[in-house]
């Protein structure tokens, strides 16, 4: 059993959504609950964490790291500094990290920052979320806006980069569009096996 937060109240098992900014992890969370998160065209919408209290589960949705538009390097580097600090505390609570990445982006910002010599920033994020949970779940997302016959190229490379990062576990990597509603239905049925196993009930997830 886990220690009584300051309210007394038990607290719940945690599932964050992290991710580079506008990947749409809103969008993933609302897609799955249904309820009305923010989600915005520009980068930058969700600016605290919120936390939704969903049945057994409490859902996290982060705010978004990287680049973020009008915002100075130093608020950018804050807020990346937050989610980590935040990601930290809550360690022993999260039973699932769920890293979204742009599948239509990733290949070309890999190869940005590797050329300048810098680890890219989602690769660096799967490692931190592989050491501060047992679970980490990656969204491959977007994938409405990659021609399909790249789509296995990319997926492969993105498959690639993240064992490379953390090669103490296969990255689990779910194809999906949060826009379009693929792929969600597989992503939920993998956190539900997840619950199940740690002896907690199913949500009830507001797919169709
Ligand atoms: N084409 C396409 N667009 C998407 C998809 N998922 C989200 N979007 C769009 O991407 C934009 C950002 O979505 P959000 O859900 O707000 O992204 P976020 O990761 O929560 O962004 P921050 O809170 O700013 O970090 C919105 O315009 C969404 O409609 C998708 O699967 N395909
Ligand atoms: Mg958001």
């Amino acid at each position: 059993m886990k220690e009584p937060d300051r309210t007394g109240n038990q607290r719940k098992p945690m599932i964050v959504f992290a991710g580079r900014s506008n990947v749409g992890k809103s969008s993933t969370i609302r897609a799955l609950t249904g309820k009305k998160v923010r989600i915005g065209k520009k980068p930058g919408s969700t600016r605290w964490e919120l936390m939704i209290d969903y049945g057994p589960i409490t859902i996290v949705d982060i705010p978004g790291f990287g680049y973020i538009a009008g915002q100075s390097k130093t608020l950018i580097e804050e807020t990346k500094k937050n989610v980590i600090q935040k990601l930290e505390e809550w360690k022993d609570d999260i039973i699932l990290a769920v890293l979204i990445i742009d599948i239509s982006l990733f290949r070309e910002l890999y190869e940005r920052w590797s050329s300048r010599g810098e680890i890219p920033i989602d690769v660096e994020f799967y490692s931190f979320l592989s050491e501060i949970s047992q679970n980490v779940i990656v969204v491959a997302n977007k994938s409405d806006k990659v021609k399909k016959r790249t789509l296995q190229i990319e997926l492969d490379f993105l498959v690639t980069k993240l064992k490379e990062a953390s090669s103490t576990k296969d990255p689990i990597v779910v194809l999906a569009s949060a826009k379009k509603k693929q792929g969600l239905s597989y992503l939920a049925s993998m956190i539900d096996d997840l619950l199940v196993d740690h002896g907690l009930d199913r949500p009830q997830w507001a797919l169709t």
